[in-house]
Parts: C-alpha cells; sequence; structure tokens
C-alpha cells in the first residue's frame, strides 16, 4: 500500500512511563517526509536495551514505541531518498549512517552525530515525532521504535538488505549479532587458539559466543547467573559454564586458575559495574583484552585496582555498535548476505516466535531467563 502523504491509524505497542505494561494502542502515524521512509514491520526482537529502558535504566523519553531490532519492508519513501524504495527489505539501525561527520567520514569511526542514544531526545531528525495517540505526541526509541505495525523513520537508519532474507529471523541483525559477534571478530580480534570469558549468556553474550569460536578460540568459559542458559550456550561451543552464585570464591579467581594466568579476552555483555570489574580481573595481566559491551546504569562509577591497570592489559569499550570502523548502512547487510551463504547461523538465536499483540508474553519470557532471543512476527 502506497502510504505517501497519508496520516494513517496503526497498532502499536506504548509504554505510557516506566515500569507500566506495554498497551496496543491505535496510533497515527504520519507520512514520512523528505529523506525519511515509511516501513512496514515484519519483525522485531526483544532485546535487553528495551527492557532496560522500559524499566528506566536508560533515560528516554516517556510515552514512547519501545523496540529497535527490526525487520521490515519499505512502503513508501519522502523526497530526496535514494537508497532504498517501495518494497525493498530493509534492516532498522541504531547507529545511523549519515556518511557526513566526523565519525562516518573517519576511517576509524563509526559513531555517527545523528544517532539518537546518548544522549537520546527521542525524535527523528528534525526534532519531530511521527507518532500520536489519543492526541498526544509519542516518542521513538533511538530513531526506530519496531513495536508498531508500521512507522517513519529516517532514511539513514535504515539498510538495504538481500531480498531471499527471512525476515522472521533476520531482525536479529541489526542489533544482537553485530553487537556481540563483531565485539568478538571485530573489536576484540580474537585470535586462534586463545581462551575467552562471556559474563552474559543471553542474547548479545550468546552472539559474543558465536564471534569467538568463529575466530578459532579454544576455550570459552561461560558466566551467567541462571543456569538455564547453560544447555544453550554448550551447543554454541561454549567450553565450561559458571554460575558466580555457587562458587565459593570470586568468579574471577576461578576463570585465572582455570586457565593459569587469566585469559586472552573477556567480554561483559550484562551491563554491571561489578561484572565489568570481574570481567577485567579474569583477564592475563599483561596482554588481556577486556571488552566492555554491556551499558551500566547512568551515572555509574567503574573502580578498578590502579596497580593491575600498569601491567598491560587492555580494557575496551564495544557499546552496541561503536566498533571503529564498522560503518552500519554498509557492513550490517553483509552479515545479512553471510547468513544466507551459511557464513554465519542465527537460527540458534531465535528461541521463541510470537505474534506482535502478545510483547507482555515475550517479556515475561525473557524475564524467566528461557529465551535467547524472543521474536514478535507481524
Ligand atoms: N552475573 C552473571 N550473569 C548475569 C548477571 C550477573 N550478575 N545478571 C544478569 N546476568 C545474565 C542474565 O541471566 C542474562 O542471561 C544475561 O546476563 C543478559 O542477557 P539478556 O538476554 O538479558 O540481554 P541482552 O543480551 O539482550 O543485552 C545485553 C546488553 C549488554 C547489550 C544490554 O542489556 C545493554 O547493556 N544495553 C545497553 C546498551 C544499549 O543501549 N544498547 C542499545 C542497543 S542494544
Ligand atoms: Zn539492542
Amino acid at each position: 500500500m502506497d502510504t505517501l502523504g497519508k496520516t494513517l491509524t496503526y497498532q502499536a505497542a506504548i509504554a505510557w512511563e516506566t515500569n507500566s505494561p506495554l498497551s496496543i494502542e491505535e496510533v497515527k502515524v504520519e507520512p514520512p517526509k523528505a529523506e525519511e521512509v515509511h516501513i512496514k514491520m515484519a519483525s522485531s526482537g526483544i532485546c535487553g536495551s528495551a527492557d532496560h529502558v522500559l524499566k528506566g535504566l536508560l533515560p528516554l523519553n516517556f510515552p514512547l514505541i519501545p523496540g529497535h531490532e527490526g525487520a521490515e519492508i519499505v512502503d513508501s519513501i519522502g523526497e530526496g531518498v535514494s537508497s532504498v524504495k517501495p518494497g525493498d527489505k530493509v534492516l532498522t539501525l541504531v547507529v545511523p549512517q549519515r556518511r557526513e561527520c566526523s565519525s562516518c567520514l573517519h576511517p576509524r569511526g563509526n559513531f555517527c552525530e545523528k544517532q539518537d542514544i546518548l544522549p537520546s531526545s527521542g525524535l527523528i531528525l528534525d526534532g519531530t515525532s511521527r507518532f500520536t495517540c489519543k492526541g498526544e505526541k509519542i516518542y521513538n526509541s533511538f530513531h526506530t521504535s519496531t513495536f508498531t505495525k508500521h512507522t517513519a523513520m529516517p532514511e539513514i537508519a535504515v539498510a538495504k538488505i538481500d531480498d531471499a532474507a527471512p525476515l522472521g529471523k533476520v531482525c536479529l541483525i541489526s542489533c544482537e549479532v553485530p553487537t556481540g559477534y563483531r565485539a568478538a571478530v571485530h573489536s576484540a580480534r580474537v585470535t586462534p587458539g586463545s581462551t575467552c570469558v562471556v559474563f552474559g549468556l543471553g542474547g548479545v553474550g550468546s552472539a559474543v559466543v558465536m564471534g569467538c569460536k568463529a575466530s578459532g578460540a579454544s576455550r570459552i568459559i561461560g558466566v551467567d547467573i541462571n543456569e538455564e542458559k547453560f544447555p544453550r550456550g554448550r551447543a554454541l561451543r561454549v567450553t565450561d559454564c559458571l554460575n558466580p552464585r555457587n562458587l565459593k570464591k570470586p568468579v574471577q579467581q576461578v576463570v585465572v586458575e582455570m586457565t593459569g594466568f587469566g585469559v586472552d579476552f573477556a567480554f561483559e555483555a550484562i551491563g554491571l559495574v561489578d561484572t565489568m570489574i570481574a570481567a577485567w580481573d579474569s583477564c592475563h595481566l599483561s596482554y588481556g583484552v577486556c571488552l566492555i559491551v554491556g551499558l551500566a546504569p547512568s551515572n555509574s562509577q567503574l573502580s578498578l585496582d590502579a596497580v593491575k591497570v600498569i601491567s598491560g592489559r587492555t580494557l575496551k569499550g564495544a557499546y552496541p555498535f561503536c566498533l571503529a570502523d564498522y560503518k552500519t548502512r554498509g557492513c550490517i547487510p553483509q552479515l545479512v548476505t553471510d547468513y544466507l551463504q551459511k557464513k554465519i547461523n542465527v537460527d540458534p538465536l531465535v528461541t521463541h516466535q510470537l505474534p506482535f499483540h502478545q510483547p507482555h508474553k515475550a517479556f515475561e519470557l525473557y524475564h524467566t531467563g528461557k529465551t535467547i532471543r524472543c521474536v514478535l512476527l507481524f
């Protein structure tokens, strides 16, 4: 259907305030303005960050339509849009790529200045929203908002993907897979035969494990307080599983003892200060590399033993997508092609699928810890 020029009403899941249940509402979606696209959602993953947003752990404006891990089809395009056309399959991008700012133009930068994460206004590029409900303005999450049947968003926040891509699964390549997999392959540059520890075996941590395995790591230690994550972790080639709550010593001490001197690469995919410190302390003191993938709650401080900083190990941040020269619009479609060519397999990460109008069930499942990713289908 051509939506150009029309404000139409669609169903969307709205969070009216933090810590309130999502409600399915009739939402008015304005047509795309210049350099925007109107898209019809096909699927959206339930990412840990969406849960953080709903709990108010990441500062976003409410009421909002959450979700940022979407696969969709372009319905209509605004003036000046040239990279996609109606009917194209696309993925939403939390970090857009305008290709004009210092980050986009620098060979080692990708955190486009048009991103809306740090800080988040909840508005699209012209400072307005395309959503209203019951006469009230509804905010976006990170330019994306995927828990809606239709949305209008900036062209620079979508990436055209292969026509053959199965939309019920590749939504994970919009956030979880590049965040975790590329943190291991691209940012840490895990080496063949190396030892790794991954804190958090949720969606993102599982994708980190896949990246470690693909890079040839010989030992991958998985750490999680939820032992339901262990069988799936082992299927992805985690070699040792540790539940810190069942250990008599701090988990980092156990990891160091298991590996002799500490791991080559440690990843934190939870977003807690304590597990960031544990990941850092798990690394080899001389050449260990610690990658922080999770975002700790606002205003928290990371306190490290200053003596341990001097010995040579490296601490790196890998905030979702901030993977140096990993340019989102250019690189994410290649991951979809890699999936279609069976170079990576995202299928084990999609453990559940539910209809869009049951987001509460999807979050319930998420909170039980039984999922790696639950995907909403539209
Ligand atoms: N020790 C060990 N494991 C723990 C602990 C703990 N103290 N607490 C929780 N866990 C485990 C959970 O049991 C779970 O298995 C895992 O940690 C977390 O996984 P998920 O599935 O809940 O979350 P993910 O993998 O989808 O997301 C993790 C992130 C780190 C990416 C995310 O939560 C985050 O930090 N988001 C903020 C960054 C952001 O804004 N991103 C924007 C786009 S993602
Ligand atoms: Zn995410």
